[in-house]
């Protein structure tokens, strides 16, 4: 399987995360990159493929032109305005507040564009957000042009990422982004499995009135987890889109027993959707290991899930979400991948 990679993503080195209520080294690295594409080395899995620049537009097919705006000048504004530290919202249009308005400040448009506390805004951010995209998209057109299955090595991750909302380590949605430039390329049904950890909230919220994305997503109940707010089994679509949205909330130490057979529902509602093309979002923080989760997968169980995966037959193109075991990830990741090679 051919894997699209850059160094270029790890341009965005935070120095911060807000977690507990303490600031500690932040879990989505740029080590993460480094495991990831030293394991596909190591066992062969593919060539490894550098990503080609795809530029705004595909990103302004999903997300709002201010947001991205925003994100683009955020770094330097604060600068500008003197602040030092890496930017965290300190207030949100919160309920009993107007969300209707986007303040002229830098820290009163950080609340307004921000979903969470813990993803801090620091250089290069927004160069490294674009490269995870072109890397998404790279991974994308492989897939359609040859039908064969495709890796993009993303980051920073995607689907925490909402029409104008960053957080979550998220800025832009890569998955949504490339279901969308599949669909503008004449495809006219695409299925998004979700399998990180956390519900893919920014992904439900962009596709959640079409029908022409299937989302799925397998995660923490939001009830216990981030991102709290979304991701409840009774979101199942809105309008044309009634019932093309699908979640599985799952208990924390859910082990792989428990999460193989919500796959396999998952899996059942793609087949019966019938979709030209499969994006995964891959996230391993499902792993007993993971720093910030509480789900029981082991290293072996990545390969039994990409096995399933394979059965689908579907073109299928694989996207890296989060995983914070930074030992393991590349082990974790590689298994799903070397699991749907067979
Ligand atoms: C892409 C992705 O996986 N994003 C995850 C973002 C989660 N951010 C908040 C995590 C809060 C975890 N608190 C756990 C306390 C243990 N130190
Ligand atoms: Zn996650």
């Amino acid at each position: 399987m051919l894997t699209f990679h850059s160094e270029d993503t790890k341009q965005r080195r935070p120095r911060i995360e807000l977690d507990g209520g303490r600031f500690v080294t932040p879990h989505e690295c740029p080590e993460r990159v480094d495991m990831v594409i030293d394991r596909v080395r190591k066992i062969g899995l593919g060539e490894i493929r550098a990503p080609r620049a795809y530029g705004l537009e595909p990103i302004l097919a999903v997300h709002d032109h201010g947001y991205v705006a925003f994100l683009e000048h955020a770094w330097d504004e604060w600068g500008a305005a003197g602040l030092e530290g890496e930017p965290i919202p300190s207030i949100w249009p919160a309920r009993r507040l107007r969300g209707d308005r986007i303040p002229n400040s830098i820290e009163g448009r950080i609340g307004y564009y921000a979903l969470a506390a813990e993803t801090t805004l620091c250089a290069r951010t927004f160069a490294a957000a674009q490269v995870s995209k072109d890397i998404a998209l790279s991974a994308l057109d492989h897939v359609v042009q040859t039908g064969e299955p495709a890796f993009g090595l993303c980051r920073p991750p995607g689907h925490h990422a909402a029409i104008d909302q960053y957080g979550g380590y998220c800025f832009f949605n890569n998955a949504a982004i490339a279901a969308q430039r599949a669909l503008q390329g004449g495809m006219g049904k695409v299925a998004i499995l979700d399998i990180d950890f956390h519900h893919g909230n920014g992904t439900q919220d962009i596709f959640y009135a079409r029908d022409d994305v299937l989302f799925l997503s397998l995660h923490g109940d939001p009830r216990q987890e981030f991102p709290y707010f979304l991701g409840f089994a009774d979101e199942t679509g809105r309008g044309k889109g009634e019932g093309f949205n699908v979640n599985y909330p799952l208990l924390g130490g859910t082990d792989y027993a428990v999460w193989a057979n919500a796959l396999e529902d998952a899996l059942r509602r793609v087949r019966a959707y019938r979709p030209e093309l499969l994006i995964v979002s891959l996230g391993v923080d499902t792993f007993e290991l993971d720093p910030i989760s509480s789900f029981k997968l082991k290293s072996d169980d990545y390969l039994d899930c990409g096995r399933r995966l394979k059965a689908l037959g579907i073109p299928t193109t694989f996207l890296l979400e989060g995983g914070y075991a930074v030992e393991e990830i590349g082990i974790n990741v590689v298994n799903v991948l070397t699991g749907f090679e067979g």
